[in-house]
C-alpha cells in the first residue's frame, strides 16, 4: 500500500468570526399559507439560526455581537414606504381589525390599470408590499429585520478592518426582497444592503448560492454595474420564486452584463452544481470585483425539504474551497436552508472547505 502524502507545510488557518443577534427570534409567525394549505410550523424557524450557531461554535468558530447601525445602509437599497410598513404596517393592521398573524388576502397585480391605487386601508397595505402568503408578518418582524441588517453591516467592517471572510447568520433571509417589496420569507435584502455600501470602496460581486433565485437582489441592481449579481440556482420552471432567474435576464442600461443566472435542471447533484458554482466563480473573477458578498442558502442540498437540487455535504465543502481560491474579501450572508439536522454541518463543511481543514 502507498504510504499517505505528506500534506505541504498548512498555514494554520484561522477561525471564521461569525456575527450573531439574537432579536431575530422576534420575528416568529406561527404558521404561513403554502400551496394553498396552512403549513403550521413555517419552514424558516428561530431554530434554524440557533443549529448553525451551535455547530459552527462547537467547530471553534469565535462569535461576534452585531453592532447597532442607523437607517442610511437601509435606505440605501429600500423604499422609504416599504421601510415604513415594516415598522408601523402591523400595529395598523391590528388597530384596523386584522389577524395575529399579517399575510395579505388582496394583491396589488400589475393587470390592474396603472398597477392598481395605493389603497388608504391598513388592510390592504400588505397586499401592496408582500408578493406571496408565505411571508407572515408579526409585531417583531421590524425588529428581527433591524437585527439582520445590522449583522451583515457588522460583517462589512470586519471586512474593513482587514478580515479576509467573515460569516453573518443573518435570520430572516433577504435574497427575495427588492426595493419596494418583500417576500419569499425575506424582509429587509440584506445581502444588497452589504453590497451597496461596499460597492463605495470598489466594485462588488454578489454570489448567490442559495438554491431559490434571487430574484429582489437581481432587481435592486438590475441597471447597477458597480454590482455584479450572479446566481446558481433550479430552474424556475419547477422552484419558487418562478417569476425570475432565467438566462435571458442580464440586466438593463447601464446595468447590462451585470447580471447573470445560472439555472439547473431538478435534481442536479454535486457535478453538476459545483461546474456552475466553478462558472459563477470564474465569471466574478473576471469582472474584477474588490469584495464578494456570498448569499449562502443550504437549501440546495439534498436533504432539504423544500429544494431541489442534490448538493451533498461534500459539495458544500467543496464550493467554500473555490471561494477561498478567489482571494477577495468575503462577506459570507444566511440565506435559506431548512433542513434542521443538516444546516450546521453544512456550515461547518463551507468553512472547512474556506480554511482547508
Ligand atoms: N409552494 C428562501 O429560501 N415558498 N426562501 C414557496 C411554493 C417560499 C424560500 C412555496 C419559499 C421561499 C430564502
Ligand atoms: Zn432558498
Amino acid at each position: 500500500m502507498p504510504s499517505a502524502p505528506i500534506p505541504t507545510a498548512p498555514s494554520e488557518p484561522g477561525p471564521v468570526p461569525v456575527v450573531v443577534d439574537d432579536r431575530h427570534h422576534a420575528h416568529d409567525p406561527a404558521y404561513e399559507l403554502n400551496g394553498g394549505r396552512v403549513l403550521e410550523p413555517r419552514r424558516e424557524v428561530a431554530a434554524r439560526a440557533t443549529r448553525i450557531r451551535e455547530a459552527l461554535v462547537a467547530a471553534g468558530h469565535p462569535v461576534l455581537e452585531a453592532d447597532a447601525h442607523d437607517l442610511a445602509p437601509i435606505e440605501a437599497v429600500h423604499d422609504p414606504g416599504l421601510i415604513a410598513f415594516l415598522r408601523e404596517g402591523y400595529d395598523a393592521w391590528r388597530a384596523a381589525g386584522g389577524g395575529e398573524v399579517m399575510i395579505p388576502d388582496t394583491f396589488r397585480s400589475p393587470v390592474w390599470a396603472r398597477g392598481g391605487r395605493a389603497s388608504a386601508s391598513p388592510l390592504a397595505a400588505p397586499g401592496w408590499w408582500v408578493f406571496d402568503t408565505c411571508t407572515p408578518l408579526v409585531a417583531g418582524s421590524y425588529l428581527a429585520a433591524r437585527a439582520a441588517v445590522d449583522i451583515a453591516m457588522t460583517g462589512v467592517a470586519a471586512l474593513r478592518a482587514g478580515h479576509d471572510v467573515v460569516y453573518g447568520l443573518t435570520r430572516p433571509p433577504g435574497h427575495h426582497a427588492g426595493s419596494d417589496y418583500l417576500g419569499g420569507f425575506c424582509l429587509f435584502n440584506h445581502a444588497a444592503i452589504a453590497a451597496r455600501a461596499l460597492a463605495a470602496d470598489g466594485p462588488v460581486a454578489i454570489l448567490d448560492l442559495d438554491v431559490h433565485h434571487g430574484n429582489g437582489t437581481q432587481d435592486v441592481f438590475w441597471r447597477d454595474p458597480q454590482v455584479h449579481y450572479v446566481s446558481v440556482h433550479a430552474d424556475p420552471d419547477h422552484l419558487f420564486p418562478f417569476f425570475s432567474g432565467t438566462t435571458d435576464e442580464v440586466g438593463e442600461g447601464p446595468g447590462r452584463g451585470a447580471n447573470r443566472n445560472l439555472p439547473l435542471p431538478h435534481g442536479t447533484d454535486d457535478e453538476g452544481w459545483l461546474a456552475a458554482v466553478d462558472e459563477a466563480i470564474a465569471e466574478v473573477d473576471a469582472r474584477g470585483a474588490s469584495a464578494v458578498v456570498v448569499s449562502l442558502g443550504f437549501d440546495a442540498a439534498a436533504a432539504d425539504p423544500i429544494g431541489s437540487l442534490g448538493v451533498s455535504a461534500a459539495g458544500f465543502a467543496a464550493a467554500g474551497r473555490r471561494l477561498a481560491q478567489l482571494e477577495r474579501p468575503t462577506l459570507l450572508l444566511q440565506e435559506g436552508g431548512y433542513a434542521l439536522e443538516h444546516i450546521g454541518g453544512l456550515a461547518c463543511d463551507v468553512l472547512a472547505g474556506w480554511t482547508g481543514r
